[in-house]
């Protein structure tokens, strides 16, 4: 029996809850929390059943007795933290975005390939089993020519004009908010299941409501409530994507039609369970389960329940941190999301911000 991995878990708020369960569900132990003060890891540490508080974050990332390291704090908090948990020399998974520069992305990924350490970025909508099925049949051709791919990220939780978060504040969340937070998941779920690149990119950002409250009162609102992109890629497809955290009634409605000269995939991540495949005599949806959506393709079977019993959202990162796990103990994985590919998501925003700045086609480079 091997000796359980011990976890350290920076952050406590809805992520960090979401990581403790993955943690306790890979069979590791969630050894010690750090929250913002000594008080709040105390409470988080019994609210969430870690063995231990931490008087801080740098304490947590020194205890020997921590061998992977969660980031679940505020953007512009990941880059340090990695940082020092890459030079302590643990496994670090850190919630996207990785740095809220590229610059920083850069640095991170170079400090992680000297160490010699794992690293993982929460891209989680790539566990989804539907998603592999996507994935593995676009391998096999049975797309024909991907020649447009579309789709759309919408939310609703910042509707209300009352409404703030820290995300809101670019001295907090970085520069791009919806583009940021959301609309780097749907690229790198384009990316991933098609293996296309992102050549170049044109944004255009908006905002539902100009000015939000902060500790001063009502102050204009410095990062977007909502981006529409369009985009070239490497292999000659064109696409577009609207990412938005204000758009009435849709909670985590992340929506891909991958559009061949052969078939089309449509994914739904609220109704994630199924793969919608277009066809020009018929179309079918694929419902995962034996034989059906996730059934094939490398590494382990995404899809541990029987059919009729949807997986969802925490089993996508039960599954993320398993495989994490797997590989800090020696293991491969097909599609873990690394610090690479948090370093591209920095970069395809870093792309979506200049652009919508100069108003101009923008190149995205390697
Ligand atoms: C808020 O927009 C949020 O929690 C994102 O930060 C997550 O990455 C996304 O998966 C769900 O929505």
């Amino acid at each position: 029996m091997e000796t359980p991995l011990r976890a350290g878990l920076i952050g406590a708020g809805f992520i960090g809850s979401v990581h403790a369960h993955a943690i306790r569900a890979s069979g590791a132990r969630l050894s010690r929390v750090s929250d913002s003060t000594p008080e709040r890891a105390l409470e988080a540490a019994r609210r969430l059943g870690a063995e231990a508080a931490a008087e801080s974050a740098e304490a947590l990332i020194a205890s020997d007795d921590i061998d992977v390291v969660h980031i679940c704090t505020p953007n512009a908090t990941h880059a340090d933290l990695a940082e020092r948990a890459i030079a302590a020399g643990k496994t670090v998974i850190c919630e996207k975005p990785l740095a809220t520069s590229l610059a920083d992305a850069d640095r991170l990924v170079a400090a992680a390939d000297r160490a010699g350490v794992v690293t993982a970025v929460p891209f989680v909508y790539r566990y989804y089993p539907s998603v592999r099925e996507a994935r593995a049949l676009i391998d096999a051709g049975a797309a024909g020519r991907l020649w447009l791919l579309h789709g759309s990220y919408l939310q609703d939780w910042l509707s209300n004009s009352g409404e703030t978060n820290w995300r809101v504040d670019p001295s907090q969340g970085g520069g791009s908010r919806a583009f940021g937070d959301i609309g780097v998941h749907w690229c790198d779920l384009m990316e991933f299941v098609t293996g296309h690149r992102i050549t170049r990119l044109m944004a255009r950002m908006s905002n539902a409501h100009s000015e939000r409250p902060t500790a001063e009162g009502m102050k204009s609102v410095g990062t977007e409530d909502g981006v529409t992109l369009m985009f070239e890629t490497d292999r000659g497809a064109t696409g577009s994507l609207v990412a938005s955290q204000v758009s009435l009634g849709r909670k985590n409605k992340l929506w891909f039609s991958f559009d061949g000269t052969e078939a089309a995939y449509v994914f739904d991540q609220e109704n994630p369970d199924s793969l919608w495949v277009g066809g020009a005599n018929e179309s079918r949806i694929l419902p995962r389960g034996p034989g059906g959506a996730g059934s094939r393709g490398e590494g382990p079977d995404y899809s541990f329940l029987p059919a009729g019993h949807p997986q969802g959202y925490q089993d996508c990162f039960n599954a993320f941190v398993a495989d994490v796990y797997a590989v800090a103990t020696g293991a491969r994985r097909d599609g873990l999301p690394t610090f690479t590919d948090g370093r591209r998501a920095a970069k395809i925003t870093e792309a979506v911000i200049d652009s919508a700045k100069n108003e101009s086609w923008t190149e995205v480079l390697a």
